[in-house]
């Protein structure tokens, strides 16, 4: 599988979402929308109302991060607002997990799971089979602009080998600093998507465009050198 860019929308210009949804509509794969109650993670960024909003020009899936509590009390605002993919916290599902993947495809939307750093895989051994997407952050959730976690790329070699033993669907995604320092062991590791923030896109240069093409150009050269 070739390499997927999930642009993290919390990292761009406010004053100017429409352009730039243009401009990333023909670039990438995935647009990663980062949902915070400011109870489970202290902060507070996008919401469902967003979600509608940017699904009028977004022509990619929308794939909602969810930094929440109660993920359920999400899944029907964010499936109408337009989203593709629901994925919650790992630790926030363990009372209801296999109820809160049922209630994402009833809504008809796709399921991911996200790990934080300290949460162990194995805390989805029993669900995994339903995944669309897992997760793996490689910063604690909360913020852009966090050092990477070096101890994460076990984890991703982990996730490749569960998905190549048992035959798993997921798509391997990484969520945190991912830019020209980390891509090459990222990918060598056996991430798929990677979702660029402030570090990998949107701080390379003020002209989208060129910001993206700077971040596929340090994409190949980290992967050719690793
Ligand atoms: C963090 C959030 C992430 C960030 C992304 C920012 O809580 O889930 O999706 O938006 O990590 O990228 P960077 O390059 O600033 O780490
Ligand atoms: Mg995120």
């Amino acid at each position: 599988m070739s390499a997927l860019f999930s642009p993290s929308l919390m990292c761009m210009d406010f004053l100017d979402i429409k352009n730039q949804i243009e401009i990333l509509n023909t670039r990438c794969d995935f647009y990663h929308v980062d949902i915070m109650d400011g109870h489970y993670v202290p902060n507070l960024t996008l919401s469902p109302d967003f979600v509608s909003a940017v699904s009028k020009v977004a022509a990619k899936p929308l794939d909602c991060h969810l930094m929440v509590t109660n993920p359920a009390d999400y899944i029907e605002p964010l499936s109408k607002a337009g989203a593709a993919y629901i994925c919650p916290q790992a630790e926030t599902i363990t009372a209801d997990a296999f109820r809160t993947f049922a209630k994402i495809k009833s809504a008809g939307c796709k399921a991911g799971v996200v790990f934080n750093p300290a949460t162990p895989l194995s805390a989805a051994q029993y669900y995994f089979g339903l995944l669309d997407k897992i997760t793996i952050m490689t910063v604690d959730p909360g913020f852009a602009g966090q050092s990477f976690i070096r101890q994460m790329l076990s984890k991703i070699e982990q996730a490749r080998t569960l998905k190549e033993k048992n035959g798993y669907r997921y798509i391997i995604e990484i969520d945190g600093s991912c830019n020209e320092k980390t891509f090459g062991e990222l990918y060598k590791a056996g991430a798929e998507c990677f979702v660029v923030g402030t570090s990998g896109l949107f701080s390379l240069d003020s002209n989208l465009e060129t910001a993206w093409k700077k971040m596929k150009e340090s994409f190949s050269k980290a992967v050719a050198e690793e």
